[in-house]
C-alpha cells in the first residue's frame, strides 16, 4: 500500500488575518479573576488569624512534640531512632533542641514579614479606585489568555498529511448550473451574515427574533456551534473572509473547559468533525489543536462498566449520564456508533491510540452480542451490556451507526474489511425485515418495534438512499447494481414525500398506510427544520449516475427553502409543510449551513470538488480524507511519523 504523499501545509494556507471581529469579553476569565481578588483578601485575613494563633496560644514547643507531617517539612533531620511511644510523634533533645529553637525563631520572623507584606499589599489594593482594580484584573486576565494561547500553539507531532485532492474549484461548465451554484452560495452568505450580526458566538440563530438560540445538545455554554459547523462549507464555497472571521472566533473564544453537559454524539459530529475538516482543508493547526482538546474532554464519557459511552458528559467534571427518555438508562446506537471516523482521525493526527481503542472496543462488543433477527436494536445499556427495547431504525436513533460502518471501510482505503462485513450483514437484515414496497410502488424503510413493522419512514432515514449508492461498489456477491437501484428508489420515495406537500418540502416523517403514501398524518410530524438528508441522497445519486433528475429535484428543494424558509434575518424551519401559509419555528439549525447548503452546492459543482475516492463525509457532511493505513497501525507507529 502506498505511503500517503506529503503535501506542504503552507501551500494550502489562506492569507493571514487582517481584520478580526471585535474581541468578546472573556466573562468566565473575568469572573475567575474577580474571585481571585476576593480570595486574596480572605487569604490575608486567614494569615492574620494564623499569625495571632502562633503568638498567643501557649508555646507548644515547650512540650517538644512535633507531628510527623510537620517535621518532615520543617525539620528534616529529626532523629527518629529516639522514638516516641506514639507513632508519628518524636521527642527532641540536646543540640537538636537548640537548633530547633533557632529554626522556630527564623520561621516566626518569616511568617511575621510575609504577613506584614500581605497586609501592606491588601491596604494598597483597597486604596485603589474601582477602575485601577479593574485594569489590574484585565492585565492579569490578558496574561492568562496569553498563556493559554501559548499552550494552544504547542504543535502536535507531525504526521504525513493524506493526499488532499479537490479542495477548491468544482466550477461547472454549464452556465445554468453555474448560476444555480451561485444562488446556493448567496443563500449561504445570507445564513452566515445574519448569524454573524445577530447570533455571533451563540450556538444557533433565531432569525425572526434576531438573537442567539441553543438547545440542550450543546449544553449551557455558547460554543459557537454554527461557526464550527459552517466553516468548511464557507471554505469550499471560496468565502475566505468569512472563514477567517470564524477561525479568529475559534482561536479567541472556543473554550471547552466549561461546566456544561453536552451530547457526546452531537459535539463529536459537529465540532470534532468540523474542526478536523477545517484542519485538513485549510492546514491551520489551531483546528487540529481544538479538536484534540475537545476529544480529551469527551473521553470520560467512556468510563462505564462496558466502555459503551454515556450520551452526555459534563466537559468540566467528566461526569456522564444518559438521556432520561432512552429505554431504561440505555445509550443510543446512532450515538455511540457514530464516533469511529472522527476518533480514527484523532489517533492518526495525535499518534495516541486511545481514541482508536475506544471505538474499536465498541465495535468488538457489538460483534459479540446476539442480535434479534440479525438486526441491531437502537438501545444498549452501558451498565449491563444488554440491549434495551427491541426497536430498530434506519432513521432516528439508528441511522448513522450503519453509515459509519460503511464509511469506516471507505475511509480506511477499503482495508477495514471487518467494518464492511458488519455493514453488509446489517444491510441484508434491514432489507429483509424493514424495507418494503407500498401499494403505489414506493420503496420505503419502516421501523421495527417489538416484532412488528411500523410502516412509517422518517426524513432522517432518507439519507439511506445515498448510503446504499455509496456502498454499492464493493458489495457482496456483486450486488452493486441492486444497491444503486435501491438507493434510487429511496431517493424517489423521499422526493415524493416533498412533492406531496403544499410547500414542496418534506415532513419529519411520513406513513404508508392503506391509501396514505409518503404523507405525514399526525400534526406533530408535519414540520421541516431545514434538514439535509433528502438533498444528501440526491447528491450521492447524482455523483454515481449523473441522472439530471437529481439536480432538478435538488433545485426544487432549494427554491422551496428560498421561498418559504428565507426571512430577512436568515432561514427558519416551518411547522407544517401541508399548509400553504407557513408558520416559522424561528430556528436556523447549524446543520443547515454544515450540510443542507453544502450538499446543494456540491450538487451543482463538478465532480472534481471533493471527489468521493479521496474524501469521506462524516454524518454532519464534514469531509475527512481517506487514510492509506494498510502498512501502518493507528497507534502512533514511528514508521508513519
Ligand atoms: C445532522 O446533525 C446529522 O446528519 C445527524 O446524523 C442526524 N441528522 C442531523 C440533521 O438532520
Amino acid at each position: 500500500m502506498t505511503t500517503p504523499a506529503l503535501l506542504p501545509l503552507s501551500g494550502r494556507r489562506i492569507p493571514p488575518l487582517n481584520l478580526g471581529p471585535p474581541s468578546f469579553p472573556h466573562h468566565r476569565a473575568t469572573l475567575r479573576l474577580s474571585e481571585k481578588f476576593i480570595l486574596l483578601l480572605i487569604l490575608s485575613a486567614f494569615i492574620t488569624l494564623c499569625f495571632g494563633a502562633f503568638f498567643f496560644l501557649p508555646d507548644s514547643s515547650k512540650h517538644k512534640r512535633f507531628d510527623l507531617g510537620l517535621e518532615d517539612v520543617l525539620i528534616p533531620h529529626v532523629d527518629a531512632s529516639k522514638g516516641a511511644k506514639n507513632p508519628g510523634v518524636f521527642l527532641i533533645h540536646g543540640p537538636d533542641e537548640h537548633r530547633h529553637r533557632e529554626e522556630e525563631e527564623r520561621l516566626r520572623n518569616k511568617i511575621r514579614a510575609d504577613h506584614e507584606k500581605a497586609l501592606e499589599e491588601a491596604k494598597e489594593k483597597l486604596k485603589k479606585s474601582r477602575e485601577e482594580i479593574r485594569a489590574e484584573i484585565q492585565t492579569e486576565k490578558n496574561k492568562v489568555v496569553q498563556e493559554m494561547k501559548a499552550k494552544e500553539k504547542k504543535p502536535l507531532p507531525p504526521v504525513p498529511i493524506p493526499n488532499l485532492i479537490g479542495i477548491n474549484g468544482g466550477d461547472p461548465e454549464d452556465n445554468d448550473i453555474r448560476k444555480k451554484r451561485e444562488k446556493i452560495k448567496e443563500m449561504m452568505k445570507h445564513a452566515w451574515d445574519n448569524y454573524r450580526i445577530y447570533g455571533w458566538g451563540h450556538n444557533e440563530l433565531r432569525p425572526i427574533a434576531r438573537k442567539g438560540h441553543s438547545t440542550n445538545i450543546f449544553g449551557s455554554s455558547q460554543m459557537g456551534a454554527t461557526i464550527v459547523d459552517a466553516l468548511d462549507t464557507l471554505y469550499i464555497m471560496g468565502l475566505h473572509d468569512e472563514f477567517r472571521d470564524g477561525q479568529k472566533w475559534i482561536e479567541d473564544n472556543l473554550d471547552f473547559s466549561v461546566n456544561s453537559e453536552v451530547s457526546v454524539f452531537e459535539v463529536n459530529i459537529r465540532f470534532i468533525g468540523g474542526l478536523l475538516a477545517d484542519y485538513y482543508l485549510s492546514g491551520e493547526e489551531i483546528f487540529k489543536i481544538k479538536a484534540v482538546q475537545l476529544a480529551e474532554k469527551l473521553l470520560p464519557a467512556f468510563n462505564t462498566p462496558t466502555g459503551i459511552p454515556w450520551a452526555m458528559v459534563n466537559l468540566k467534571s467528566g461526569v456522564g449520564r444518559n438521556w432520561g427518555w432512552a429505554s431504561a438508562g440505555s445509550s443510543i446506537l446512532a450515538e455511540f456508533g457514530t464516533l469511529h471516523m472522527e476518533f480514527v482521525h484523532l489517533s492518526y493526527l495525535t499518534g495516541d491510540p486511545v481514541y482508536y481503542k475506544k471505538v474499536m472496543h465498541i465495535r468488538k462488543l457489538l460483534q459479540k452480542m446476539d442480535r434479534p433477527n440479525c438486526l441491531y436494536p437502537n438501545y444498549l445499556n452501558p451498565r449491563t451490556g444488554r440491549w434495551g427495547q427491541y426497536h430498530t431504525s434506519v432513521g432516528g436513533l439508528g441511522d448513522s451507526f450503519y453509515e459509519y460502518l460503511l464509511k469506516a471501510w471507505l475511509m480506511s482505503d477499503k482495508t477495514d474489511h471487518e467494518a464492511r462485513k458488519m455493514y453488509d450483514d446489517a444491510i441484508e437484515a434491514i432489507e429483509k425485515h424493514l424495507i418494503k414496497k407500498s401499494r403505489g410502488g414506493l420503496t420505503f424503510i419502516g421501523e421495527w418495534k417489538n416484532g412488528h413493522l411500523e410502516k412509517k419512514m422518517g426524513h432522517l432515514a432518507c439519507f439511506a438512499g445515498g448510503m446504499f449508492a455509496l456502498g454499492a461498489d464493493g458489495s457482496r456477491t456483486d450486488k452493486a447494481g441492486h444497491y444503486l437501484e435501491l438507493g434510487a428508489e429511496i431517493a424517489r420515495t423521499c422526493h415524493e414525500s416533498y412533492d406531496r406537500t403544499a410547500l414542496k418540502l418534506g415532513p419529519e416523517s411520513f406513513k404508508f398506510d392503506g391509501a396514505v403514501e409518503a404523507v405525514a398524518v399526525r400534526q406533530a410530524e408535519k414540520y421541516y427544520i431545514l434538514r439535509p438528508e433528502v438533498i444528501e441522497t440526491y447528491w450521492y445519486l447524482w455523483r454515481f449516475t449523473h441522472d439530471p433528475r437529481y439536480r432538478q429535484w435538488g433545485w426544487e428543494a432549494a427554491l422551496a427553502i428560498e421561498k418559504y424558509c428565507r426571512v430577512s434575518g436568515g432561514f427558519s424551519g416551518v411547522k407544517d409543510v401541508y399548509s400553504s401559509t407557513p408558520t416559522h419555528d424561528d430556528v436556523q439549525q447549524s446543520f443547515f449551513l454544515a450540510e443542507t447548503l453544502k450538499y446543494l452546492y456540491l450538487l451543482f459543482s463538478s465532480d472534481d470538488l471533493l471527489p468521493l475516492d479521496h474524501w469521506v463525509f462524516n454524518t454532519e457532511a464534514h469531509p475527512l480524507p481517506v487514510l492509506h493505513l494498510a502498512n501502518t497501525t493507528l497507534s502512533g507507529n514511528p514508521a508513519v511519523r
